[in-house]
């Protein structure tokens, strides 16, 4: 008998605080304005359920009310504003949209690769720490050069560009905060700033309890006093 997947009224997001593929997820989720049930996991005691709903298991994992499984961070993203208006993040213009999906092709790809290396270049001894962030730094020049011209990447309007990007950036800057704070690119710096203290940002990365069925469920964005779910 095939495996069931749990459903729920609202749609289900498995995700993990601090992978930066769930914050683009819960980022897309919260500026749309969508309402889903969080269930916050840990990668190391993966939840059955979500296993089930999606074996590839990696995080971010959505499940519709009518078991539709969304597991790739920018799919979920698509649905978020797809589906559910934020539509200004999502430009019309399918020049835009290539250019802004070629931009984070490049962040997950060969920007994710040195971000990785550089963050553990200690299992990397074929190469420098330096050299890795070098790598890294291709990508940031090629933002520092966007920021130079406009507020976000995509103009002065963000974008779910913006939203895709910065979470990767965050980590890329906090494997080496003091070297990053007086690096050469001061619009990156600057564009990373405002959105980690922006209220979607603050409202995505508070802490909740890790997920079990026993607990009531965690709406998010969190429910306003007197609203039900
Ligand atoms: N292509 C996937 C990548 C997601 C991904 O790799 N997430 C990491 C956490 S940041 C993960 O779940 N890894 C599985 C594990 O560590 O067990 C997406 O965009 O959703």
């Amino acid at each position: 008998m095939p495996a069931v997947i749990e459903t729920s009224p609202h749609p289900i997001l498995y995700s993990f605080r601090r992978c930066p593929y769930a914050m683009r997820a819960r980022l897309a989720i919260i500026t749309c304005a969508h309402k889903v049930e969080l269930r916050d996991i840990l990668l190391k005691d993966k939840p059955v359920s979500m296993v089930t709903a999606s074996p590839k298991a990696t995080v971010p994992v959505l499940v519709l009310s009518d078991a539709t499984v969304v597991d790739e961070s920018l799919d979920v993203m698509h649905w978020a504003f797809k589906e559910h208006g934020g539509s200004d993040f999502y430009p019309t213009d399918p020049a835009l949209n290539t250019e802004i999906e070629t931009l984070i092709a490049e962040n997950d790809g060969p920007f994710k690769s040195a971000l990785d290396r550089y963050k553990y270049f200690v299992r990397f001894p074929e190469a420098g720490r330096e050299d890795y962030r070098s790598e890294g730094e291709l990508f940031l020049q090629k933002l520092e050069n966007r920021l130079q011209q406009t507020a976000h990447l995509f103009g002065n309007q963000p974008t779910y560009g913006d939203l895709a990007i910065f979470p990767f950036i965050r980590q890329f800057a906090n494997s080496d905060k003091v070297w990053f704070d007086q690096a050469p690119y001061p619009a990156v710096q600057n564009w990373l700033s405002a959105w980690l203290s922006s209220d979607a940002f603050v409202h995505t990365m508070k802490k909740r309890p890790i997920w079990n069925s026993e607990l009531p469920p965690v709406y998010f964005p969190e429910l306003k006093s007197g609203e039900v779910a």
